[in-house]
């Protein structure tokens, strides 16, 4: 929805701390970097049972897609530099280590399944980068 990135991962943290035996599960894009990142520093400094699952495509794929809805064709390097987020790619795992959260980073879909089953099991924040 327009204007609602950046609202999953406080939600995450507040439902954390107004629920104390809950686990919770934040997805998100990797389009909104500061945020998440700031979130993470609550969850690391009092540690939350938050696992946060970063699906990075390094791109606003949906603004790619809006950029096909309306006709414009296929975009030049100008357009694209602005849609990418690649430049720098971000280390989401190292990150998340910098603020006391540990992390990995998968590619595919066994490795997602053993690290979200671990995520759960081990007790305080974790973070899973899902790299696409
Ligand atoms: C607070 C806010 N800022 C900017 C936007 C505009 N916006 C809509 S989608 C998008 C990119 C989303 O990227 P990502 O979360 O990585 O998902 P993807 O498009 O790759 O699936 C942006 C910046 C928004 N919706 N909300």
């Amino acid at each position: 929805m327009g204007g609602s990135i950046g609202f999953s991962t406080p939600v995450a943290t507040g439902g954390r701390g107004g629920v104390p035996r809950s686990q919770v599960i934040c997805m998100v894009g990797d389009g909104k970097r500061d945020v998440h990142a700031a979130i993470a520093v609550d969850a690391g400094r009092e540690g939350l049972n938050v696992l946060t699952i970063v699906f990075a495509n390094r791109i606003y794929q949906i603004l790619r897609g809006e950029f096909d809805g309306v006709g414009a064709g296929e975009p030049g390097q100008r357009a694209l530099d602005m849609l990418k987020i690649d430049r720098p790619t971000l280390d989401w795992v190292a990150l998340a280590k910098g603020m006391g959260v540990p992390g990995r980073a998968v590619t595919n879909v066994d490795d997602f399944v053993k690290a979200l089953a671990d995520g759960v099991a081990e007790p305080g924040p974790r973070l899973i980068e899902v790299q696409m």
